[in-house]
């Protein structure tokens, strides 16, 4: 035991507690015939909670935690006290970049080993620990080598550096069993098209991304492959903007069905959506795979990287996940920081109890939602005309045919309300 987390205790569902403890996450509880805990699919960001130091763009670090110096001690350290978090959480999954769990060495091959070791440290942790990994990825975005891109650098010799730190990451997830691989494109964009060849980077970052699928089947790791849509920040503009365009370069790339959505609720509100409508949206085209559960301060239109507090927000996209039959692969990962002045432990901790609370009770209400079946029935009697024959028939019929049947029936259409007031407040008898 490191000592870091000192006699807090491991955390247990006790709604009358007046101190740490889950008052709605339940993991044994059942919801719509599920345990909650398989359900929500919880995992612990390592980089925010562990490897972030507290910076913001006018101030250093704030957390003087004792492994942030560099070496392989620290790392070594960092994992211990990582892998008592997850147990004092009852945490089922982790999520980890490279750049999070091991010191940048001198050379491509002083960095691999020195991640190397940490992952034989995460992997026999994990032969004793509940917690699985939810995912790995590569952080090709921190280190000023990236700082023109990774697989949209103009310099072929970055694009190789990329490739070779995908390549270790996704050995390394397969290695731990991990469920998902993730790829955010934070550098894949442009400060300004006056030093970019759009068409270029584009066709780079959609071959490089098939070459990380081709790769995933010949190592024969069975998890899914996720993008994690952004519009910006830290780029000016990131190609990935949002799921609708990230499925338009999937489908150029013939990798639609390869390839699924890590759709996070802060880059959902910075593209100019809500949440629920990016979930909604791979849903429907059939690319949804996990979330990155956070939210940002809705004053400041930045990515803030809060952990959530708003369970209305949070039941609408439960609503979302459960309509399109819940997570597969996928999971909920907090990709969620303190604030800068939390500097204790016990913050750490209080703030993901009181994240999967949040979650709980938004997925609760979700549930009961569903079961209650009344905005499902308002929405199916909504499109209750394009039940008749007559209607889907028109689907497949030419525009003279349809106009034709305009006039010759003498149409007269009546526009009807759309509730939504009423379905608002339906909402509100769960929240
Ligand atoms: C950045 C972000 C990343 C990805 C993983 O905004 O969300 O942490 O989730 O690289
Ligand atoms: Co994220």
């Amino acid at each position: 035991m490191t000592q870091f987390f000192g006699d807090i205790a491991p955390l247990n569902y006790d709604p009358q507690s007046d101190g740490l403890a889950f008052r709605h996450y339940n993991p044994d509880a059942m919801v719509a015939g599920k345990r909650m805990e398989d359900h929500l699919r919880f995992a612990v960001a390592y980089w925010h909670s562990f490897a972030w130091p507290g910076g913001d763009p006018f101030g250093g670090q704030t957390f003087a935690r004792p492994w942030m110096d560099d070496t392989m001690a620290g790392a070594r350290l960092k994992a211990d006290v990582a892998f008592e978090m997850f147990e004092l959480l009852n945490a089922p999954y982790f999520c980890f970049h490279d750049a999070d769990i091991r010191p940048e060495g001198a050379s491509f091959a002083e960095s691999r080993r020195n991640f190397e070791e940490i992952i034989d440290i995460f992997e026999a942790k994990m032969a004793t620990s509940k917690t699985r990994l939810l995912w790995g990825t590569a952080n090709l975005f921190s280190n000023r080598r990236f700082m023109s891109g990774a697989a949209t650098n103009p310099d072929p010799d970055i694009y190789a550096w990329s490739a070779a730190t995908v390549k270790l990451c996704l050995d390394a997830t397969h290695r731990l069993g991990g469920e998902n691989y993730v790829l955010w494109g934070g550098r894949e964009g442009y400060e300004t098209l006056l030093n970019t060849d759009l068409s270029q980077e584009l066709d780079h970052m959609g071959r490089f991304l098939a070459k990380v699928v081709d790769y995933k089947h010949k190592i024969g790791f069975k998890g899914a492959i996720l993008v994690e849509p952004k519009p910006q920040e830290p780029t000016k503009h990131q190609y990935d903007y949002d799921v609708a365009t990230v499925y338009g370069n999937l489908k150029r790339f013939g990798l639609e069905g390869e390839v699924q959505m890590n759709i996070e609720q802060g880059h959902a509100i910075l593209a100019g959506h809500s949440f629920e409508h990016e979930i909604a949206m791979a849903a429907s085209l059939g690319i949804f795979g996990s979330i990155d559960m956070n939210r940002n301060d809705y004053q400041s239109g930045w990515d803030t990287d809060q952990f959530p507090n708003n369970v209305p927000e949070v039941a609408l996209a439960y609503y979302e996940i459960l309509k399109a039959g819940g997570f597969t692969t996928g999971g909920t990962n907090f990709d969620a920081k303190l604030r800068r002045q939390s500097l204790d432990p016990v913050d750490l901790i209080a703030a993901h109890a009181g994240a999967m609370d949040v979650c709980a009770r938004g997925l609760k209400a979700a549930a009961a939602m569903l079961e209650d079946g009344s905005l499902e029935a308002a929405r199916a009697e909504r499109y209750a005309g394009w039940q008749t024959p007559a209607a889907k028939a028109m689907l497949d019929a030419d525009l003279a045919t349809i106009a034709a049947r305009v006039e010759a029936e003498g149409l007269d259409p009546q526009p009807v309300s759309g509730r939504q007031e009423i379905l608002e407040n339906i909402v509100n008898r769960f929240v």
